[in-house]
């Protein structure tokens, strides 16, 4: 993997730059659409690549490993062959699920015991099984296994923690320094700051990830409940410390405020369940501000969902149409909602990467921020 930056914005730390991976390049900052199961929810990976023009989709250790099980993914040459989707893919490392899906686990120095969320099975997460399921998997960047803190958190439970991240980051280096790709591309490992709300324990942890000098780093356990104005200090004070010709990628995040906000911070790579998980809902993001589609409001209003719009989808139906499809739970309710939220992330970002070569970054994001957390 290689990184070129390209632009630094003037007014901002914003940034444009370019990665390149053996399944293709992205163009910085970047949304990748989130594929828990290898599957962006309702979305076919035509749409994904021509509609919406993703550069690179996320997937979950956790998830994958339990179904369909590293035989299935090893047989199908991992996980690009299995999936039909042949540009970039990342996995997170399974340091955030067991912490989110399972109830019964237990958090030791070796690693995390848990129970399956499927049929209550009981399995061993360590740093080193963690890098073998991700070369298995064959993601062209995987995450090191972390433990990403619960908001809000103790002092001395962050700090432990925190030390335990780096000495498990450590073993994480060792086991996939010692292994070779299994698919004959290239992968490489990025590991995540953590350190919950403290400024001390973040600026430690920022030092000691750069330390280990991998080609790209994360910024975990962020956007876990604690006030937007908190996440943006500790995004700041952490990206002043993560080397400046490296990728940085903020795990989780967001609305598109926080996406910008945090762009001009810095970050160049972001994920989030929420334009795919909530479209289902009815909730849709437009460059207007927010729409719940399930609203009376929306019941006979003929317009198109996206007039203006290059997407099929926008221009097709009306939000009448899309009111009454969510309205009624159907399947292409979820499947057009999805599109359109989806694109509308891939152009934000595409957009700001426009503004930030250009020079217009600063100015353009607070006109954006004003419109995008309006409610329709
Ligand atoms: N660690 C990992 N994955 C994550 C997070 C984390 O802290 C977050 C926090 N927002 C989302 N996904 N491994």
């Amino acid at each position: 993997m290689k990184f070129r930056l390209e632009v630094t914005d003037k007014l901002s730390k914003a940034r444009a730059g370019e990665i390149s991976t053996d399944h293709g390049t992205i163009k910085t900052p970047i949304f990748m659409p989130v594929g828990t199961a290898g599957s962006v929810k309702a979305v076919h990976q035509r749409e994904l690549k021509e509609d919406i023009e993703a550069q690179i989709i996320l997937g979950n250790t956790y998830h994958l490993y339990l179904r369909p099980g590293l035989n299935t993914l090893e047989q199908a040459g991992g996980l690009h062959k299995f999936n039909g989707w042949d540009k970039p893919i990342l996995t997170d490392s399974g340091g955030y699920q067991v912490y989110s899906l399972t109830e019964v686990r237990k958090i030791k120095e070796e690693g995390v015991t848990f129970r399956s969320h499927i049929d209550g099975s009981k399995h061993l997460f360590t740093p080193e099984a963690v890098m073998d399921i991700q070369r298995t998997i064959g993601a062209d960047i995987i995450m090191a296994f972390d433990e990403c803190t619960p908001y809000p958190c103790e002092y001395n439970y962050a700090s432990k923690s925190v030390d335990m991240t780096h000495r498990w980051l450590k073993r994480c280096c060792e086991r996939f320094d010692s292994t070779e790709p299994k698919y004959g591309y290239s992968q490489t490992l990025f590991p995540i700051v953590q350190g919950s709300v403290y400024k001390d324990l973040r600026v430690k942890s920022a030092e000691v990830i750069a330390s280990f000098e991998r080609e790209g780093n994360a910024i975990g356990g962020l956007s876990v409940g604690e006030p937007a104005e908190e996440m943006y200090e500790m995004t700041d004070l952490v990206c002043n410390i993560l080397p400046k010709d490296k990728p940085r990628y903020l795990m989780g995040v967001g609305t598109p405020v926080n996406i910008l906000e945090n762009i001009a911070l810095g970050v160049d790579m972001f994920d989030c369940v929420m334009p795919t998980r909530n479209g289902r809902n009815g909730m849709l993001f437009t460059s207007e501000g927010v729409i719940n589609i399930r609203n009376e409001k929306w019941k006979n209003d003929f317009s198109p969902i996206g007039p203006g719009s290059d997407l099929f989808a926008d221009i097709t139906y009306s939000k009448a149409y899309l009111r009454h499809l969510i309205t009624s739970k159907e399947i292409l309710g979820a499947q057009i909602a999805t599109l359109h939220n989806l694109h509308f992330y891939l152009w934000l970002v595409t957009q700001a990467r426009e503004k930030i070569i250009s020079g217009e970054f600063y100015e353009w994001k607070n006109k954006m921020i004003k419109k995008l957390s309006q409610r329709l």
